[in-house]
Formats: C-alpha cells, sequence, structure tokens
C-alpha cells in the first residue's frame, strides 16, 4: 500500500471524527510555514471597499447620513430595504474605463504587496459576474468588476484577495432574525415574504463562492466578514463546507477567521477589540484585528490589523477625519515590529475613481517604503519588549532600529542588546555609525539631524546570533 494511499487514508480518517475539517488536510507546520511564507513577508496589503454604497457617498435623501463610521453600511443606518437601496444606489454606481488599473498603481506605488477587495459586502450586491444572481454587476451593468479588478492586480504582480461578506442583506432567504449581534436593515422586523429558509441562503453562499474561486485563477486570500457569537460557524454558515470548498478550489490559500467568533477562532467578545492572541488552524489561518494595534505581539500566531485612512470603509464625501502621514507610517512600522500585517483600506467613489487624500497618504508610505522597505518586508518581530524612541524589527542576524524620536544628544542606547555589532549604518543613505557595545546595551553614536522625521532606520549587522539580556 503506497504512502499516499496511506496519506488519504488517515486523511479521511481525520476528516470523518472532524479533527481537520477547516485546516488543510494533511498539512505539515513547515508545509504551512510555505504556504503562509509571502503572506509574512509581505507585512503590507491595501483593503478596498467598493460596492454600490459607495455611488451614496454617505448621502440620503440629499442629506449627510453621518459624516464617521461606516458608510458601506449606509442601506442599514437608514433602514432601507434592498429594492429601496438598490433604486437609489444603482444609477451612482458608474464604474469608469481603467478605474482598477489606477487602484493597482496606488497599491504598488504605496509598496503594498497584496490587494484585498470587496466581491460582495453585506448589501448583497455582487462585483462578479454571477450565473445565481441578478443582483450583480453582469446583470446591472453588464461587466464583470472582478475580471476587471483581478486582471489588473495581476498586472502590476500584486496577490489577489477576495473580501466576502457571508452577512447579506438582499437575499429574501437570509434568515436575520436568527441573530441578534448581526446587523440587518430590517431587523426585528418580521419577514415580509413570510418564512425563509435560510439554507436557500447557504447553498446561494457557496454557489457564489464557488463562481469566485473557479472563473479567476489563483486566489491567494479570501478574508470572510463576518460572525457574531450567537450566529457563527456550521450553524451559520455551513462555514467547514465553505472552507473545504475553498481550499479543494483554491489549495494553497490563505483565509481568515472570520466565518466563526469564538475563542478557539481568535475572538473574545464582539466588537473590534475582540480579538483573542490564539487560533486554531481548523478555524482560518490569521486573526483580524480592526482599527486597532495590539499593544504587544503575539507569538505563534498571524495576524493582520486592517484599518481605515479617515473613519469610514466606504467612501463618503462628508468624512474628512484623514489620518496623517506619520500616524500611517508609524502603525505600519509599529504592526511589523510586533510580527503583524497592516492592511489598509481605501474606499474609491461611485466611479471607481480614489478619493485625492488617500491617493496622497498612500503615495507618502510608498516613498517611506522605497527608502525603508527592507527594514519591513520579509522581517519578523522586534527583539525588544519596549524601546522609549521607537521600534525595531528584525531578519536573522540584522536588526532594524525605527527610530521616531532622535536622540537631541545624537546618542542612542538600544536596551539589553549584548551582541556586538559588526557593522551599523542609516538605511537612508548608507553613512556608516559609531556602535559600541556596553553594559546597559548597543550605544550608537547618530548625526544630529534625523534623516526622516517620522521614521528613520538605522540597520544594525550583529556579530552573531542576537542576544538581548
Ligand atoms: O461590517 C464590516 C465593515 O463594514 C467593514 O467591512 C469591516 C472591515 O473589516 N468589517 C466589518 C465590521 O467588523
Amino acid at each position: 500500500m503506497t504512502r499516499r494511499v496511506l496519506m488519504a487514508q488517515s486523511v479521511m480518517i481525520l476528516a470523518a471524527c472532524g479533527v481537520i475539517v477547516g485546516a488543510v488536510a494533511g498539512e505539515t507546520p513547515a508545509g504551512r510555514d510555505a504556504r503562509m511564507a509571502w503572506w509574512r513577508d509581505a507585512r503590507f496589503g491595501m483593503f478596498v471597499h467598493w460596492g454600490l454604497y459607495s455611488g451614496l457617498a454617505g448621502t440620503w435623501d440629499g442629506k449627510p447620513v453621518a459624516t464617521s463610521g461606516g458608510m458601506e453600511w449606509i442601506q442599514e443606518r437608514v433602514k432601507a430595504d434592498t429594492d429601496t437601496y438598490a433604486k437609489r444606489a444603482i444609477p451612482l454606481f458608474t464604474p469608469r474605463p481603467g478605474f482598477a488599473r489606477e487602484w493597482a498603481r496606488i497599491a504598488k506605488d504605496a509598496g503594498a504587496r497584496y490587494v484585498v477587495f470587496t466581491t460582495k459586502h453585506h448589501d448583497g450586491f455582487a462585483l462578479h459576474d454571477s450565473a445565481v444572481s441578478e443582483y450583480d454587476a453582469a446583470s446591472v451593468l453588464h461587466r464583470d468588476l472582478v475580471k476587471e479588478i483581478v486582471e489588473a492586480l495581476r498586472a502590476e504582480g500584486l496577490r489577489v484577495g477576495f473580501y466576502h461578506s457571508v452577512i447579506d442583506w438582499h437575499h429574501d432567504q437570509y434568515e436575520y432574525g436568527r441573530s441578534r449581534q448581526l446587523p440587518h436593515p430590517l431587523k426585528g422586523q418580521p419577514y415580509k415574504n413570510g418564512t425563509r429558509d435560510h439554507q436557500q441562503y447557504l447553498a446561494y453562499l457557496h454557489q457564489e463562492v464557488n463562481e469566485l474561486l473557479s472563473k479567476y485563477g489563483p486566489v491567494d486570500i479570501m478574508w470572510w466578514d463576518y460572525s457574531a457569537q450567537d450566529f457563527q460557524g456550521q450553524e451559520a454558515w455551513r462555514a467547514f463546507d465553505l472552507m473545504q470548498l475553498t481550499r479543494s478550489k483554491q489549495p494553497g490559500i490563505i483565509m481568515n477567521n472570520r466565518l466563526f467568533r469564538t475563542p478557539e477562532a481568535g475572538w473574545k467578545s464582539m466588537g473590534t477589540e475582540g480579538y483573542a492572541a490564539s487560533l486554531d488552524p481548523k478555524y482560518g489561518d490569521f486573526i483580524t484585528p480592526e482599527q486597532h494595534i495590539p499593544d504587544t505581539g503575539m507569538p505563534g500566531v498571524d495576524w493582520e490589523t486592517c484599518m481605515t485612512l479617515n473613519t469610514t470603509w466606504g467612501y463618503s464625501e462628508h468624512d474628512h477625519a484623514w489620518k496623517s502621514d506619520e500616524t500611517l507610517i508609524r502603525n505600519l512600522v509599529d504592526i511589523a515590529s510586533k510580527g503583524g500585517n497592516y492592511l489598509l483600506n481605501i474606499g474609491p467613489k461611485g466611479d471607481g475613481s480614489v478619493p485625492d487624500e488617500s491617493v496622497r497618504s498612500m503615495h507618502a508610505i510608498g516613498a517611506w517604503m522605497t527608502v525603508n522597505g527592507e527594514a519591513i518586508y520579509g522581517t519578523r518581530a522586534s527583539l525588544f519588549s519596549r524601546l522609549t524612541w521607537g521600534r525595531s524589527t528584525t531578519k536573522g542576524r540584522t536588526v532594524y532600529l525605527h527610530v521616531f524620536d532622535w536622540p537631541a544628544d545624537s546618542t542612542l542606547t538600544v536596551p539589553g542588546l549584548m551582541t556586538r555589532a559588526k557593522a551599523a549604518r542609516l538605511l537612508a543613505g548608507g553613512v556608516p555609525l559609531e556602535a559600541t557595545t556596553t553594559a546597559a546595551g548597543l550605544v550608537l553614536k547618530l548625526p544630529a539631524r534625523a534623516p526622516d522625521p517620522i521614521a528613520s532606520v538605522i540597520t544594525v549587522e550583529l556579530d552573531g546570533a542576537p542576544t538581548v539580556k
């Protein structure tokens, strides 16, 4: 009996007893590391929230719905049923030619290595050409927007991720009454169409996912969204079947943990800070803090913080709370220093164009990454629990020091670093620096002025494996 047959049999047995349903059948830790390697090295991705809500731009009946918070939720905010919402939104959703190429260029220029975009958000509108829905881009616009976006991303050498909402405010069999915690515009109202059969919605959901994973070539990430403690997993989405379908279509794919909302799946509560620093791979490959950076790293757990440039994921013409370049770049450094990925969002307008402020912010990050990218890509978490003047990332025997607060006395101490430095230099321009190992740690002599007011990177090549006391 060949090894292969033995493997297949053991997988069947394990599958039968539900042990490995969500995880990759028979995947070894080394296999998992190989599958996750590009994602761990990437550290920085671009998120895109775009759909019918983008044309409404946070306005309903000519009035701002709100000046902050997610305007991709506008249908729920105004409690509109799907027909009323669609009638208002569709005329304002007018993707212009070449919009996707502009996104891909912005991502590439910013130094992002992957892009995760909304194939369907909670409003239920599908951006691809779906055979099981008429609430899709092909029926409404005679275009396959997913095809256009995927091709543009590939042309720039970017990895492709699909954000797919399992919540659906359009499908008339979605049983919204089964969750008190999940949002729905008709929440609390009886089903206008009498009884609903959620299994019919799930068949539709699985068919749409099957289409997305069968028609557009290799897909690198599946970003599900989202579940509640009172409605999640196999009960709510037939989650293990959905993960198995996804892995069977895209064996190398990486999935987040949002088909579930349990501690073993990386959740301790509802709310954006409700994540827990543990994840059984059966529930996904990485956990997803939202709008929040963990205080400390989470050794052994893959994680990715997603964040907005202002306060909304979907475009709003009323939200001007744009984060500064300093905040955005220091967030990226902070997250990388804690061993995580940063998924930074843009919310294009109804025609697909990207707000100038977003283009400017992504460009500013790109300018910093052009000089300092090696101190982010392919690095691992800091060796130091706390550095008063900035952050650090590691790559083998190289330690990168990201200085936020340049010392007035031009002397920088790396506390507790006992390993001798073979060489130290400013990353920008390569100016060598004097480095001395002392009882307090490594002491560096710096020039008077910081090369970069936001974060100046110093590269220290150690003369041995790093030792920090
Ligand atoms: O409800 C969504 C929200 O609209 C947005 O998509 C974020 C992005 O992570 N996820 C949900 C809120 O947690």
